[in-house]
């Protein structure tokens, strides 16, 4: 962590799901004690409110399904700018929306990464790897394609911003995964990812992967950025979420992998996406992701040395 300063960016994109509710998620995060939450931990915490993306442009594409495009485009636009500046003042927390910000923030910390000489790494806790392009996608969702955008990936030229920073398939981990198309499948396969299903988690427990992804991020010093979607939980404790996929991560896997991360110091920005309160009960998601940021800042029960991975 570069300081002890957060600065929260509420991000109300719902324009990559195919459902309402996500631009209220934002507000669910404040209301359920963020900012609180990391004062408590002594951070400095800077609200910098909900932020919004130019004027879209229509923007035409021979895939007939897909939504959004313009408004999504200038969405990842605005936040890959912001993520840029505003990781050279503290630790961005992105308080979503959907995961199509993701395409934004990536990309803006990757060229925070260049910019410092360092390489991004990203840890992508969610039960989907959301690595359609335009191309590939079925649904039209556009929270669906961030990390095939931010990696890269062909065909997003002429359609979102010029990638001039794309993140290595090599430096991207992702844990959780249970819900896959057979296009994501086939770029999973070949295309460098460092993948681990559940099944990955329930065979080897959940320390073993994340410790291990550290331990390259270390030895590469790298930057780490962390992107939780709610559906990496099992929906039994995190129903406020518009694709409900059983067989999740669960409270006591999820906090221990927040703690790790802590104690690894290597974590540089973070996104909390796809809560939305519409679905949720009594905002129990919404504390139970503001609880589990709270842990990746440094909650803890008892006092513990620093782990080194
Ligand atoms: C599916 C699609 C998705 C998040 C759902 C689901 C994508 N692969 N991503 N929820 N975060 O529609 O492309
Ligand atoms: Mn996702
Ligand atoms: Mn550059
Ligand atoms: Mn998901």
């Amino acid at each position: 962590m570069i300081d002890k300063r957060c600065i929260l960016i509420g991000v109300p994109v719902q324009e990559g799901t195919g459902r309402l509710g996500c631009d209220m998620g934002p507000s669910a995060f404040r209301a359920a004690g963020i900012v609180p939450a990391l004062a408590d931990l002594g951070f400095e915490v800077v609200d910098r409110g909900n932020v919004l993306p130019g004027a879209s442009s229509v923007i035409t594409h021979p895939n007939p399904v897909l939504k959004h495009l313009g408004a999504v485009a200038a969405w990842t636009e605005m936040l890959a700018d912001t993520a840029y500046q505003v990781s050279g003042e503290g630790l961005p927390i992105f308080l979503g929306g959907d995961h199509s910000l993701s395409a934004g923030t990536m990309t803006g910390m990757s060229r925070r990464a260049s910019r410092e000489g360092r390489d991004l790494f990203v840890l992508w806790l969610d039960s989907h790897p959301d690595l359609h392009t335009l191309d590939s996608t079925t649904s039209g969702n556009l929270h669906g394609v961030p990390m095939a955008y931010a990696t890269g990936q062909p065909g997003f030229a002429g359609f979102f911003p010029p990638l001039p920073h794309p993140v290595r398939p090599e430096n991207v981990c992702m844990i959780g995964l249970r819900s896959v198309d057979p296009a994501e499948g086939m770029r999973l396969r070949e295309g460098g990812f460092e993948v681990h299903d559940m099944r990955a988690i329930d065979e080897n427990g959940i320390v073993s992967l994340i410790a291990g992804f550290l331990r390259r991020v270390t030895a590469a010093n790298g930057m780490l950025h962390v992107s939780l979607d709610v559906d990496f939980l099992d929906p039994g404790i995190a129903p406020g979420v518009g694709t409900t996929v059983p067989g999740g991560a669960t409270f006591r896997e999820a906090h221990l992998a927040m703690e790790m991360l802590h104690d690894s110091g290597l974590v540089r920005s973070l996104d909390l996406v796809e809560l939305n309160p519409f679905l949720d009960e009594r905002g129990r998601t919404a504390i139970l992701m503001v609880d589990l940021a709270a842990s990746l800042m440094g909650r803890r029960v008892l006092d513990r040395p620093t782990r080194s991975f």
